[in-house]
């Protein structure tokens, strides 16, 4: 099978399951794993925080953010389709209590005067304002990286407006490898960071949260709170300190979507915008979604339907060009059929 569903399929290397099988370990919750102390260290200074928090997965990421940053009752503005508001089971409402405002085209449109909009004046009838969060890369936008001046621009008027600013980065490296600058052009522009070692860097399980300390500290308790102390943690931790050492390699995924997506869009039968494939994911229009991946799958190609005339595709170390150039030539013998 050539699996193309996401780079959240990639597995461990060889060098992650030594450094795993060999980590020296301790009690996290009793801030005592070393391994962990040093992926926590080491990810706040690459993303030029104060301070770093290891958590189970990108949900929990993004969800202790937004219960630091927030109140019961605030309002928190983000893009109707950005992870956070579409693919995290409702969290936001069932842990923080707070509503989201929900903005259509947030992040690919004018986001300063959407957030200007978006953002509430003191009135009695009205929730506190309270949070902005952005996601960079854009999943749902194409894998689409919103440049470092825009995310200036969005900070400065957050922090006039008395906003904190989330970033969901989850592949926030995607982003600094296409734009080929440091990661902290972008995280410089925010008051918390999640990125995901679990995706394209390729360590199993785990993702960072990134803030000040004082943010991190409080993160910190919420994570318990969520059940999110996992003790001997090094084990995960090693395969994540291993996984910050292959960051450059995700531009291979990226030629690789960039090629996938011109190779597709020769295919009469399958639409692509190509100014939206930035980093490592191809977003396609078809007229039937679910028969063209029924279709991919029987000829051992997985991608996934994400609405009734889209498919994506996601590139990852899992996969070579040889395979996508497999996957061209399949696409075009079923996008005949496909009616
Ligand atoms: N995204 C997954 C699915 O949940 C859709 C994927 O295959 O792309 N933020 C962004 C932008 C994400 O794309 C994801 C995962 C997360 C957060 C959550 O990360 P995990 O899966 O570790 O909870």
């Amino acid at each position: 099978m050539i699996d193309l569903r996401s780079d959240t399929i990639t597995k461990p290397t060889q060098e992650m399951r030594e450094a795993m099988a060999n980590a020296i370990v301790g009690d996290d919750v009793f801030g005592e794993d070393p391994t962990v102390n040093k992926l926590e260290e080491t990810a706040a200074e690459l993303v030029g925080k104060e301070s770093a928090l290891f958590v189970a997965s990108g949900t929990m990421g993004n969800q202790v953010a937004v219960l630091t940053h927030t109140e019961r009752g605030n309002e928190v503005i983000v893009d109707t389709a950005a992870h956070i508001a579409k693919y995290e089971v409702g969290a936001p409402a069932m842990f923080a209590g707070v509503q989201l405002r929900l903005v259509d085209n947030l992040l690919l449109g004018n986001t300063i005067d959407k957030i200007k909009n978006a953002y509430r004046e003191e009135n009695i009838h009205f929730p506190v304002t309270r949070l902005v969060c952005l996601e960079n890369t854009f999943n749902s936008g194409g894998g689409t990286i919103m440049p470092p001046e825009k995310m200036r621009e969005a900070y400065q008027l957050a922090r006039n407006l008395n906003l904190k600013l989330h970033l969901d980065g989850a592949r926030i490296f995607n982003a600094a490898v296409a734009c080929q600058c440091d990661v902290k052009e972008f995280t410089k522009c925010c008051d918390s960071v999640m990125f995901c070692l679990s995706k394209g860097l390729g360590a199993p399980v785990g993702s960072i949260l990134a803030g000040d300390q004082e943010f991190i500290k409080k993160a910190r308790k919420y994570r318990k709170a969520m059940g999110g102390g996992m003790r001997q943690a090094g084990i995960l931790a090693a395969a994540g300190l291993v996984a910050l050492k292959s960051i450059d390699r995700l531009a291979e995924d990226h030629s690789n979507a960039r090629f996938l997506a011109e190779g597709l869009s020769q295919i009469k039968g399958i639409k692509v915008d190509l100014e939206r494939v930035q980093t490592n994911m191809v977003y396609v229009e078809v007229d039937n979604a679910a028969a063209f991946v029924s279709e991919l799958e029987k000829n051992g190609v997985k991608a996934i339907a994400v609405s009734s005339n889209a498919v994506r595709f996601v590139t990852s170390r899992e996969v070579t060009r040889e395979d996508i150039e497999k996957v061209i030539q399949i696409a075009s013998r079923i996008a005949v059929t496909n009616k």
